[in-house]
């Protein structure tokens, strides 16, 4: 049994149950979508192929949940509003205007990394000018802190709103609780979206919480919980930009439980095989794969057609592979600036 609002979820068809126009979406934005999706696709797949060659010491991939990245990161307003994003979100980064370059500069450890001057993992993301806080390495960390962001900027009369996301691994711990709690007291202008791939790494859902939906818990706190078909971009836009709006509105929180899917291993120190059947992958990566969803809605609705949609592809490409060219070349950390940023500097 259920007791939030499930939104797409219950059907999963092709494309999606939703009309973009309802949603106040031209066919311009679907195609930036599309296009968003596709650099975060090809870039991730770049980024496993680069650590596999020896050049990045650790990849984690956001491959199968681009349709909930790039739906939330849309319906933010970049520049605005404030981000705490989780490892995977490559999405959101590249949706709120983060470069391939930028991001390829971390994953490289270079001296201009924007993140933390490459003194952070890869995926451990941060962008001053973007708004993008700084991760940190334990799971969920990031849920209180967003809340305080939040209440920040209330507290200061600011309007933005605050995105942070985790996975339903990480809503097991004690961070999740006083984060919530916390923002539902003071209503402050956070979204926490909990992008439910199912297993936090080889640990399937049944053994990480006794409930159906992670977002059933949003009623212990008093604030929407809401699941959403995390393979369609539509469906997740819809509840994003209802919960950004709410915020907004000074009405607090709204937890979204995006139900999607991880298709390669956790990370590059993970072998999947061992915990689960290359048959439940095949079904991510073929008619559930969010991109294909989205696709099969451009073509169906004859939005574009397939040549435009290969010709975003090599455009995408051509752009990732100057990306890598470039970032590669960039200059290296200095052994004598290691502990800048660690003290005090006068
Ligand atoms: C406090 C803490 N415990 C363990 C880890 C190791 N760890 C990193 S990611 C992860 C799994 C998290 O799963 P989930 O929250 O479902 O997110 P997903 O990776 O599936 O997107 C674990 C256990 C950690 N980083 N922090
Ligand atoms: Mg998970």
């Amino acid at each position: 049994m259920s007791i939030v609002e499930r939104v797409g979820i219950d059907t999963r068809v092709a494309g999606s149950t939703l009309d973009h126009r309802q949603l106040g979406l031209t066919e311009d934005d679907l195609l930036k979508m599309y296009r968003c999706m596709v650099l975060a696709r090809r870039l991730d797949e770049r980024s496993e192929q680069i650590q596999r060659q020896g050049k990045a010491h650790f990849y984690i991939s956001c491959r199968g949940h681009e349709a909930t990245q790039v739906g939330c990161a849309y319906a933010m307003e970049a520049g605005k509003d404030w981000f705490l994003p989780y490892y995977r979100d490559f999405g959101v980064l590249l949706t709120i205007g983060v470069t391939p370059r930028e991001l390829l500069l971390a994953l490289f450890a270079k001296k201009d990394d924007p993140a933390s001057g490459a003194r952070q993992m890869p995926a451990h993301f941060g962008h001053r000018k973007l708004n993008v806080y700084t991760g940190s390495s334990p799971v969920s960390t990031q849920i209180p802190q967003a809340t305080g962001v939040a209440y920040a900027h209330k507290y200061r009369g600011e309007d933005a709103v605050t995105y942070v996301s985790f996975g339903e691994g990480g809503s097991s711990k004690g961070d999740f609780h006083e984060g919530l709690n916390f923002a539902a007291i003071w209503k402050c202008p956070v979204i926490f979206v909990c992008e439910n791939n199912g297993y936090a790494i080889s640990v399937g859902l049944e053994k990480q919480m006794a409930v159906e939906d992670v977002a059933s818990r949003a009623i212990g706190y008093g604030m929407p919980g809401v699941v959403v078909d995390g393979q369609d971009i539509l469906s997740v836009y819809q509840v994003m930009k209802e919960a950004v709006e709410r915020a907004r509105r000074g009405e607090g929180p709204t937890l979204i439980e995006a139900k999607t899917y991880r298709i390669v291993p956790h990370s590059s120190d993970d072998d999947d095989r061992l915990y689960r059947t290359r048959e439940e992958v095949e079904v991510y990566r073929t008619e559930q794969d969010p991109i294909n969803r989205l696709k099969f809605y451009l073509l169906g609705n004859r939005i574009t057609n397939e040549e435009h949609l290969q010709g975003i592809e090599r455009e995408v490409l051509a752009q990732i592979d100057e990306a890598i060219t470039w970032a590669e070349q960039q200059p290296d950390p200095v052994a004598e600036d290691a502990a800048r940023y660690v003290f005090a500097e006068e």
